[in-house]
């Protein structure tokens, strides 16, 4: 009993997390189809103590396909996709490929579950740095409505995939060594110019818009918008690489509409909401930190202070395992809502 899935890009940073994450939830699998590129066919995995052999992703690889998840890059989404949505699976797609497609429902399980409902067969799991801040911010807009968000974010290497882990390491192998070493991956593969990332902090992710913010920040703005279906709601962000292989940070500053909430207020209110864990406790020196975070699924928060000079206005920092929350785990929390819902079939 269960369902035929596959994983498109079972081989990279976020698939791997995907099949460990589906082992760990104990995923109602009847068959898993597990697709790379060309390169990695022939090669074998093994999940729940079984021998799979990687298959190249072409569309007649989801013949019989449930539901198909994927992390393998935008181009392979755009092309594979609708090939295996023909063939009668529901596609959760990783990429930012369809996110802001019109009825493509953009689905963190805590803030929109209900959207899934309207799925016409692909639905898009949001930006890891987007979903550990709506996390954050929907029970504070539940209850006293949101007005304004600014984040800056403090980005693992991670996102940017296996390459970009591999890079850091021996970059900074090579720098403690006092090696000459060359970047060619970070901050953006398809960019022209690469910059150290060991011992630095770099101020863009991915391409640079017309607009001058990266199309991450722009991400974060057009994603939290469609989530939270509030289309008017003002967000800026910066979006910042650092020297961490995996787990996003940010700095979130809140203004609130209504209400005359107290710090405690909003202690209260994250610790008892789905998916957050609270770890909020200056006088300990308690506070989330990526380390800490890593092979988590919950999203953290800390530093809850009241803006100084703004009534209704907060700060938070909040921590989460960007390929688990931000990618696999997401997506798989997405496959349990659909079984949920009577939308598998
Ligand atoms: P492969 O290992 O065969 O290259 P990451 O985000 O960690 O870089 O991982 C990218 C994932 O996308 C990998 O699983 C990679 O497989 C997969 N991938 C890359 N190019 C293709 C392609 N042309 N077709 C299918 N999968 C691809
Ligand atoms: C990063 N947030 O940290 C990116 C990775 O749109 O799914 C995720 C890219 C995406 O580099």
């Amino acid at each position: 009993q269960g369902y035929h899935v596959a994983v498109v890009g079972a081989t990279g940073a976020v698939g791997q997390q995907m099949l460990k994450t589906l082992q760990e939830r104990n995923f109602p699998i009847s068959k898993l189809s597990l697709l790379a590129s060309a390169r990695s066919a022939g090669k074998t995995v093994t999940f729940k103590g079984e021998t799979y052999t990687l298959q190249e992703a072409v569309p007649e690889a989801f013949e019989g396909v449930d539901v198909a998840l994927f992390s393998a890059g935008g181009a392979i989404s755009q092309r594979l996709a609708p090939e295996a949505v023909k063939r009668g699976a529901i596609v959760i797609d990783n990429t930012s490929a369809f996110r802001m497609t019109e009825n493509v429902p953009l689905v963190v399980p805590e803030v929109n579950e209900k959207d899934l409902l309207d799925h016409q067969g692909i639905i898009a799991n949001p930006n890891c740095s987007t979903i550990q801040m709506v996390v954050a911010l929907q029970p504070l807009h539940e209850q006293y409505g949101l007005k304004k968000v600014v984040v800056s974010t403090y980005q693992a290497v991670s996102g940017a995939g296996a390459q970009a882990i591999n890079e850091l390491k021996t970059q900074a192998a090579a720098i403690l060594e006092e090696k000459p070493f060359t970047p060619n991956i970070l901050p953006c593969a398809s960019d022209e110019k690469h910059y150290q990332i060991a011992f630095n902090a770099v101020p863009q992710i991915d391409k640079f818009q017309e607009n001058g913010y990266t199309f991450e920040e722009m991400k974060m703005i057009n994603e939290t918008k469609k989530i939270m279906h509030m289309p008017h709601l003002e967000v800026a962000a910066t979006c910042v690489r650092l020297p961490i292989e995996t787990g996003h940070s940010e700095s979130v500053y809140v203004e609130l509409e209504k209400g005359h909430a107290s710090v405690k207020d909003v202690q209260q209110l994250l610790a008892s909401s789905e998916g957050i864990t609270l770890q909020d406790d200056p006088s300990s020196q308690i506070y989330p930190m990526p380390a800490d975070a890593v092979g988590k699924n919950d999203v953290f928060v800390g530093r809850i202070r009241k803006d100084l000079d703004r009534e209704n206005a907060f700060h938070l920092w909040v921590v989460s395992d960007n390929l688990l929350k931000g990618a696999a785990w997401n997506s798989v929390q997405i496959a349990e809502s659909l079984v949920k819902l009577g939308l598998l079939n």
